[in-house]
């Protein structure tokens, strides 16, 4: 992966929408995430597509929460489209994560963004981190809404392990306080291609975090 530290969540349905604004975003991008919208209003095959267009890495966002074989099911068909990373549920415990990382590099949910993750996630993440120590993915998603969060599960993960945190923007999150918490990568989704001009959008957070100090 190129410079940048962003990450885009393309989270629209139409195909033509998708290319365009990865297109018009892509000089100031780290990577593409596609997550289940894009999938469901587009097909598997946008994964092969958008990274065929950009020549970016493709991150696969299904949040796989299922057993071992459903999971390896899931998680090949995805890889063959080109996906370079999946995201993976941590809590569905090892086999589970084992059998994604099996077929390709992973990053485990340690801890979500939105408000609920306080309920089930927050409480267990000392065993996700522990989870994720062992089985040394690539990376960990990690809430950009909670910075101090961020820094802590920074300071208990092994360093070899990105940290990447969605929820800048649009859920509340800054950048530049994710990335100084520790954060490896930033995800934005709604600020970017929800914005009249997705390209400057992209462009403007680029330029804010640029220059922000490295962690591992
Ligand atoms: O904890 C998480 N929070 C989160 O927002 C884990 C995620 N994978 N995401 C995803 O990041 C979410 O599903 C969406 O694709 C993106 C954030 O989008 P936005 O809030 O910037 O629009």
């Amino acid at each position: 992966m190129g410079e940048s530290r962003l990450i885009l969540a393309l989270d629209v349905y139409e195909r033509e929408r998708a290319l365009k604004i990865a297109k018009e975003t892509s000089d100031y991008l780290r990577a593409i995430k596609v997550n289940w919208p894009l999938i469901i209003g587009s097909g598997l095959e946008i994964i092969t597509e958008l990274k065929e267009r950009t020549g970016l890495p493709i991150i696969a966002d299904l949040k796989l929460a299922d057993i071992p074989n459903t999971n390896r099911l899931i998680a090949g068909k995805v890889f063959e489209a080109g996906a370079d990373y999946i995201i993976t549920h941590g809590f569905v415990g090892r086999d589970s994560v084992r059998a994604v990382m099996k077929l390709g590099k992973t990053i485990i949910v340690v801890e979500m963004s939105h408000p609920g993750a306080k309920e089930f996630i927050q409480p267990v993440v000392d065993k996700l981190i522990e989870l994720a120590n062992e089985l040394e993915p690539f990376g960990v998603i990690a809430p950009a809404t909670r910075p101090e969060r961020v820094r802590y599960i920074r300071s208990k993960l092994g360093p070899g392990i990105k940290v990447i945190t969605p929820g800048v923007g649009a859920q509340g999150g800054s950048a530049r306080e994710a990335l100084n918490a520790g954060a490896d990568y930033i995800i934005v989704g709604r600020a970017i291609y929800g914005s009249e001009n997705p390209r400057e959008a992209a462009k403007k957070i680029y330029e804010e975090i640029r220059g922000l100090r490295e962690w591992s």
